[in-house]
């Protein structure tokens, strides 16, 4: 059967943390009956008073209904949570941060327990979930059928994208994204740094940074199309040897401000070593062949 309706459908949802009490509330709100487990008892008080079922034990909650949503701090805690409980006939969706490795071996867990298994990554604050318009949406991977199944159960706190059935693609494509912010973040705290001690306002350099950021973005569609032709060299706009040249003027300029270059000197000298490599008339993007490194990726799952 394929659920492409918000009819009600029971659910349980293990973890009313932050994050489990936003999507708690957003089913509740939608007519979806919830039983809550959390470890902490007192932190399911509130959905409690908005209408859920607070299970005794999680073993509880997942016999309660066919469909089972974790979202916990980690994967051991979906693991310890879960160790008693009768997994059979369960569609296990798991909304808990981990790695792809992870959602394999979870996958291959949950089946082994007789359950369709589906991983998660959020792409959301709390505030954003269950608010339309908000961009919140969540990366799926691992049973297709149970996905059909419960889209538009899925679909009411935030938009849904189902990346595959290898249950490991949906943390690779949430960390993917994580780690580009994390890039862009460093960069914007360098930058805040840079004028830190200057008689220039913080609110007033936001914007420019906040558009720049923005006008540099489509770059990232020129790395795709590089890295799916392999050709670094055609399109190029700003050669690998004049950025090189002008970090090293972005470095000076932070010693000149007493900022630490902590937070650019890794990517600096990544482009200095492919620069010495005899690729300085390339784009930034074969930077990324000196990040590839051989490791074991093996899915020991798919669903
Ligand atoms: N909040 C956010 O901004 C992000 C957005 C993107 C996705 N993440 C991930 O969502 C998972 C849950 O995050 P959260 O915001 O709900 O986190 P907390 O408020 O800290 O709640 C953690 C829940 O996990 C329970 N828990 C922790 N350890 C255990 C354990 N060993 N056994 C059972 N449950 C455990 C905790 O219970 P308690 O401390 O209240 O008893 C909470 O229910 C997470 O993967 C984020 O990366 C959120």
């Amino acid at each position: 059967m394929t659920d492409n309706t918000t009819s009600p459908t029971p659910l349980s949802l293990l973890g009313a943390g932050a994050m489990g009490t936003a999507l708690a509330r957003a089913w509740l709100a939608a007519g979806h009956p919830v039983t809550v487990w959390n470890r902490t008892p007192a932190r399911a008080e509130a959905l409690a008073a908005e209408g859920a079922t607070v299970a005794a034990s999680a073993a509880e909650a997942v016999a309660a209904n066919r469909l089972v949503i974790a979202c916990l701090l980690d994967d051991a805690s979906v693991g310890t949570t879960l160790e008693d409980a009768d997994l059979t006939g369960r569609d296990l969706v798991n909304l808990t941060t981990g790695t792809p490795r992870e959602g394999r071996e979870r996958a291959a867990w949950a089946q082994a327990r007789g359950a369709r298994f589906l991983d998660a990554g959020i792409m959301a604050v709390p505030p954003m979930i269950g608010a339309p318009d908000s961009g919140a949406y969540v990366f799926y991977s691992g049973s297709a059928a149970s996905f059909d199944e419960h889209r538009g159960t899925l679909a009411v706190p935030a938009q849904t994208r189902y990346v595959g059935a290898d249950a490991g693609f949906a943390a690779l494509h949430d960390v993917a994204l994580l780690s580009a912010m994390d890039g862009m973040f460093g960069g914007v705290l360098h930058a805040f740094a840079l004028v830190r001690r200057e008689d220039i306002a913080p609110k007033e350099f936001a914007p420019l940074l906040s558009d720049w950021l923005t006008a540099m973005a489509p770059w990232i569609h020129q790395v795709a199309e590089q890295l799916e032709s392999s050709d670094y060299r055609t399109g190029v706009v700003s050669s690998l040897a004049m950025q090189v040249a002008a970090n090293r003027t972005l470095l000076r300029t932070a010693e000149e401000q007493g900022v630490s270059t902590e937070l650019v000197v890794p990517l600096a000298d990544l482009m200095e070593r492919r620069m010495a490599q005899g690729y300085g008339d390339e784009d930034t993007t074969g930077v990324v062949e000196l990040l590839v490194t051989d490791t074991d990726t093996t899915a020991t799952a798919t669903a």
